[in-house]
C-alpha cells in the first residue's frame, strides 16, 4: 500500500512536469533551471550538513562543500559587483528575517511599501516585521508613475528618521528612486534595505538598476525569480558598512539558519556562471518581452497600469479586469487554458481583501528562458484575450496554448541550450 503511495506521488510529479510542459507559465517570481543546475539537486550534497563558513564548520565531510561555497560566492561577487555576499539563505524571506535580525530592535520604525501597492508579505505588520515587534509605516506610492512619490516620501523620511528604509516590492515594474531619496535617507541616517528579489536577474543582467551605487547598504533577494536559479534566498552588502556586514552574517547563522541546502547551493553557484555569460542578453530580451506584452495587451483593450510610464521596465505588468470579473475569476479560467499565471492587489484596492483583488500579474522571464521573443508576446497576448474579452470556452483555447507551446521546449541562455525545460528524469 505504501508503495502505492509513493508511486501515486511519483505520477503526480511527472503529471505536473506535463502540465507545465504544455503550458504558458506567467507567474512572475517563477523560473525554470537550467540543465547543469537541476543535475545538482540530485547529488548527495542535498544530503549532507554545512553549518558555519567555508573552514570555520561544525560538521566533518566539508572538503569539496567548503570548496563550492567559496565559488559560488566567488562567483556571486563578480556578478554583483561587491565583496559582500552571502549566499546560504535558503529563501527570500529568510534573507529579509536575517537582515531584520541583524539591524533593527523590537519597537524601531521601519518604513515600508503599502502591500496593495506590492510589496511583499514580510515587510507587513503580520509578516517578518511585524514578528520582530517594528512599527511598519508606509511611504506614499503614486499610482499613475507606479511608485513611490519621491516629494511626499522624504517629507515622511526626514520627520519619523526610520531606523530602516525598506524598497522593492513583488509587484516591482520600475526601479526605485533611490538617488532622488537619498538627501533624506542621509538626513535621517538610516539603513537603506533594498529588497530586490523579483529583478535580481535583472540588475545582475545590468539591465535595471544597481541598488548598491545608488544608497541601498543591504539587498536582499530570492534566487529563483528573474535570476533563473534554484529556490534560495542571498544577501549583498555594501563595503561601507563592516560592521553591519558582521552582524548580517551572525543572523544568518546562527540567527536564522542552521543548515543551508547544499545542493540548491551548488546549483545557484552554476546559476551564477551562467549569468555572467548570458545574464545581459537574457535581462534585455525579458524587458523586451514585458513591454511588448503590455503594449499589445493595452491595443487589445486591456487596462495595463502604467499606460503613462510606459507601463513597465521590468519582467512585469499588471492588469486591472475589473470589468471582466475581477482578477480571482479571470486567473481561474486562464488556469483552465493552460495559462498560469496568479491573481493581484493593485494599488487602489482594499488590502484586507487580498481573496479578490482587481488585477493579475504576469511577468515574462521563464517565457524569455524558454526563447520566446518579441512576436510571441502578441500571441500570448491574443490567447489571454480570447478568453478574458471574447469569453471563449477555455477548454478550446487550452489545444492552441498546447500547439503553440511545443515551439518551446527547451531552456535557453545556459551553457547546454537543448535540454527539455520540463523533461521528467527518471532514475529507476
Ligand atoms: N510573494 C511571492 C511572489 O511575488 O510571487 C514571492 O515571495
Amino acid at each position: 500500500m505504501s508503495m502505492e503511495d509513493a508511486l501515486k506521488i511519483r505520477d503526480l510529479a511527472i503529471q505536473h512536469n506535463k502540465y507545465f510542459e504544455e503550458s504558458i507559465p506567467l507567474i512572475a517570481s517563477e523560473n525554470v533551471m537550467s540543465p547543469l543546475a537541476r543535475e545538482m539537486l540530485l547529488t548527495d550534497l542535498g544530503s549532507r550538513y554545512a553549518e558555519g563558513l567555508p573552514g570555520k564548520r561544525y560538521y566533518q565531510g566539508n572538503q569539496y562543500v567548503d570548496q563550492i561555497e567559496i565559488l559560488t560566492t566567488d562567483l556571486g561577487k563578480k556578478l554583483f559587483n561587491t565583496d559582500y555576499v552571502d549566499v546560504r539563505p535558503i529563501s527570500g524571506t529568510n534573507a529579509n528575517q536575517a537582515v531584520v535580525f541583524a539591524l533593527t530592535n523590537p519597537g524601531d520604525l521601519i518604513t515600508t511599501i503599502p502591500l496593495a501597492s506590492g510589496a511583499h508579505i514580510s515587510s507587513a505588520k503580520f509578516g517578518t516585521v511585524g514578528f520582530r515587534g517594528l512599527n511598519p509605516i508606509p511611504l506614499p506610492f503614486d499610482h499613475e508613475i507606479m511608485n513611490v512619490d519621491v516629494d511626499l516620501a522624504s517629507r515622511i523620511i526626514k520627520l519619523v528618521k526610520p531606523k530602516v528604509a525598506l524598497f522593492g516590492q513583488s509587484v516591482f515594474l520600475f526601479p526605485t528612486p533611490l538617488k532622488e531619496l537619498s538627501d533624506a535617507l542621509q538626513e535621517a541616517d538610516s539603513f537603506v534595505w533594498y529588497d530586490g528579489a523579483h529583478v535580481l536577474g535583472l540588475i545582475a543582467g545590468k539591465r535595471f538598476q544597481d541598488p548598491l551605487r545608488e544608497g541601498a547598504h543591504v539587498i536582499t533577494g530570492s534566487t529563483h525569480k528573474t535570476l533563473p536559479g534554484p529556490q534560495r534566498g542571498i544577501i549583498l552588502g555594501n563595503s561601507k558598512n563592516e560592521d553591519m556586514w558582521e552582524k548580517v552574517q551572525r543572523a544568518v547563522f546562527p540567527g536564522v539558519i542552521s543548515n543551508h541546502h547544499l545542493n540548491t547551493m551548488a546549483a545557484l553557484g552554476i546559476t551564477f556562471a551562467e549569468h555572467l555569460e548570458y545574464g545581459e542578453a537574457y535581462a534585455d530580451q525579458v524587458i523586451r518581452n514585458a513591454k511588448r506584452l503590455a503594449e499589445t495587451m493595452h491595443s487589445l483593450g486591456f487596462k495595463v497600469l502604467g499606460e503613462k510610464v510606459g507601463f513597465t521596465k521590468s519582467h512585469t505588468i499588471l492588469v486591472d479586469v475589473r470589468e471582466y470579473g475581477g482578477g480571482r475569476k479571470i486567473a481561474e479560467n486562464l488556469e483552465k487554458a493552460n495559462i498560469v499565471l496568479n491573481m493581484n492587489l493593485l494599488p487602489y484596492d482594499d488590502q484586507s481583501k487580498p481573496r479578490n483583488p482587481s488585477g493579475i500579474r504576469l511577468g515574462t522571464q521563464e517565457l524569455t528562458r524558454i526563447g520566446m521573443k518579441e512576436s510571441d508576446m502578441d500571441h500570448v497576448a491574443e490567447l489571454i484575450k480570447k478568453i478574458t474579452i471574447d469569453k471563449k470556452n477555455p477548454e478550446d483555447v487550452r489545444n492552441e496554448v498546447i500547439e503553440f507551446k511545443k515551439n518551446f521546449r527547451t531552456v535557453k541562455y545556459c551553457f547546454n541550450d537543448n535540454f527539455e525545460a520540463y523533461k521528467y528524469i527518471k532514475l529507476i
